[in-house]
């Protein structure tokens, strides 16, 4: 077929112009590829094709994001997006894998990649260089200095699948590319201008249903750092539009502000639990706030005291437990409706999702309010699809990542039911059907958004009225410890039972077991990172000297027994 030798030979031609660096092999983590940026133009040029062929299987739009998100500056890396904009099917992971690293730089085997490429078009049935095959990838970058360069190379992976069509979106933070690439295929606005009009206005919405005496008692300042990222400008343009809250964006990325992610942004917040740089004694008793490189995460933080760094910090759990009370009381109101028949439509599943780094403390809390939670391995493509179960989903990392689902069933629901009780405008139970509708249009439905988070949490605080000392006093965490350690292979550790076992090197876990039994409440497990080169290391106990001392024996083992051969 003339159509399928051009299809090969566009892949052959552009694939030999993008050889895969001598010894490396990429392995596709918690959120994609990963890497240092001068080392990564093969993988993305071939996340091109793999996403051109997703397009092609789904015949949807796809999003690749060029971004290394919490990592150092120097790093980036690719975030694919799948069509209802959550992140690639795990299905398809093995062929990312086995497409990004094979070996094409010898000529005797540049057909190899055609190979891998034709088998899988085969398997999964793809309709590669069929006459009216056509595929659309939309482009997003952070602010990285290597973005630019690699979305050229994901440009050419793309173009050498014959139909698919790459759209540059330009700089945007991965959630705004991944709410885009959702909005297009349900044929709906996708602008980033619709973003931000969305955004603002189920702000106001909420907003609005707030008891004014109750939006009075929160202190109106608000900080944000930008961990000198995409998110920073993003939330720049989006405070324009905003009405009811005041906020202050520092660490924008600007000429003179510093460096991407360096002791500034949401994972350096919540791992060191000291303030960003741009941060000092002057924002004593103010709300702060941090973003990640590609503003996927958020964390809020105080500062303790004036003379010291150290932060209390309100983290992804406990962004997550003030979501969870609100939303309880919401659905609580629509419980109380008279009307049987409209409370029956209502009757919902709500669903609480976290991981194993999720503060013990935090897990009792969420359990006390009758809430169900359960745990899935790190990642937010684990997370997501298990919170897509229920009617409404609330799923967070302790890192910040995550949001809330709704099944479009009980959307449909409360649609109907804020119908029946328009004639009841002061009614709690309207209200409640309200809240709940905003809130579904405020929260990214497709991957955890840090400014939709944001902008939740800031209408949350409003409602209840409360200060951020309140906030964090909903429970308090047990003092617990991260650690990474540097080791040659971290594909050595493997782990079963949500990333709470290890299961090799053997023995390892033992070791562990006894070095947990030494301290009241102690609890500690050890997982690869899938974004970085390390082995994390996670301890908690009933002190802070305590988790530090479990954590550090750990490190030790860790440390000894990977370096050793024998396993
Ligand atoms: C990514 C994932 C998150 C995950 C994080 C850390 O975040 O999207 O779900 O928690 O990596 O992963 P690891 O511990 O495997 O390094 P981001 O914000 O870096 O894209």
């Amino acid at each position: 077929m003339a159509t399928s030798i051009n299809q090969h030979q566009s892949i052959l031609e552009s694939a030999s112009r993008f050889p895969l660096p001598q010894g490396l092999r990429f392995s596709y983590g918690t959120a994609g590829f990963r890497a240092e940026a001068s080392v990564l133009a093969s993988t993305v040029f071939r996340s091109g094709i793999l996403a051109a062929l997703r397009s092609l299987k789904t015949g949807a739009v796809i999003g690749l994001m060029i971004t290394a998100s919490h990592n150092p500056v120097n790093d980036n890396g690719v975030k694919i997006a799948d069509p209802d904009g959550g992140m690639l099917t795990q299905q398809w992971e093995p062929f990312a894998d086995a497409l990004i690293n094979f070996d094409v730089s010898c000529m005797c085997i540049s057909w190899a990649i055609m190979l891998v490429v034709l088998k899988f078009v085969e398997e999964e049935n793809i309709p590669l260089g069929g006459v009216n095959s056509s595929a659309e990838i939309l482009l997003g970058r952070d602010t990285r200095p290597s973005g630019r360069a690699l979305v050229e190379a994901a440009k050419q992976g793309i173009s050498a699948v014959i139909g698919a069509v790459a759209i540059d979106m330009g700089i945007l933070t991965t959630p705004q590319l991944h709410w885009m690439v959702r909005r297009r295929n349900k044929r709906m606005k996708a602008s980033e201008s619709d973003y931000f009009e969305q955004l603002a206005k189920s702000f106001r919405c909420l907003v609005d249903l707030v008891p004014k005496e109750m939006a009075k008692l929160v202190d109106a300042k608000f900080v944000v750092d930008g961990a000198n990222g995409v998110g920073g400008e993003k939330l720049e343009q989006l405070k324009g539009m905003l009405t009811g809250l005041e906020v202050e964006v520092r660490n924008l990325g600007r000429k003179g502000d510093g460096i991407l992610n360096e002791n500034v942004g949401a994972d350096y917040v919540q791992k060191e639990k000291v303030i960003p740089c741009g941060f000092g004694s002057d924002d004593m008793g103010i709300r702060c706030a941090s973003l990640d490189g590609d503003a996927d995460r958020l964390v809020y933080f105080r500062l303790l005291s004036a003379n010291s760094r150290s932060v209390d910090l309100v983290d992804g759990d406990k962004i997550l437990s003030l979501f969870a009370v609100f939303i309880k009381e919401q659905l609580d109101s629509l419980s109380k409706m008279t009307n049987d028949k409209l409370r029956n439509r209502l009757s919902s599943r709500l669903g609480v999702v976290q991981t194993a780094y999720a503060n013990g403390a935090s897990t009792h809390y969420l359990k006390q309010l009758g809430l169900e939670v359960v745990f899935t391995p790190t990642g937010v493509k684990y997370l997501h699809k298990k919170a897509s179960e229920y009617d409404i989903g609330i799923y967070f990392e302790a890192n910040g990542h995550g949001t809330i689902l709704f099944s479009e069933d009980f959307i449909s629901s409360l649609h109907d039911v804020e119908k029946e009780l328009a004639s009841c405008p002061d009614c709690e139970s309207r209200n409640a059907a309200l809240r709940l509708l905003a809130v579904n249009q405020l929260i990214n439905q497709a991957v955890g958004d840090a400014l939709s988070g944001l902008l939740l949490a800031e209408a949350i605080l409003q409602y209840y009225g409360w200060s951020i000392n309140r906030w964090s006093e909903l429970y308090h965490d047990l003092p617990s410890k991260q650690l990474k350690v540097k080791v040659a292979d971290r594909s050595a550790v493997v782990t079963a039972n949500a990333e709470t076992q290890v299961v090799k090197p053997s023995g390892l876990q033992e070791l562990i077991n006894a070095e947990t039994d030494k301290y009241s409440h102690g609890r500690c497990f050890i997982r690869p990172s899938g974004t970085e080169d390390i082995i994390r290391v996670y301890a908690e106990a009933s002190t802070q000297e305590a988790a530090d001392s479990l954590a550090q024996a750990v490190e030790q083992h860790v440390k000894r027994l990977l370096t050793e051969k024998s396993f």
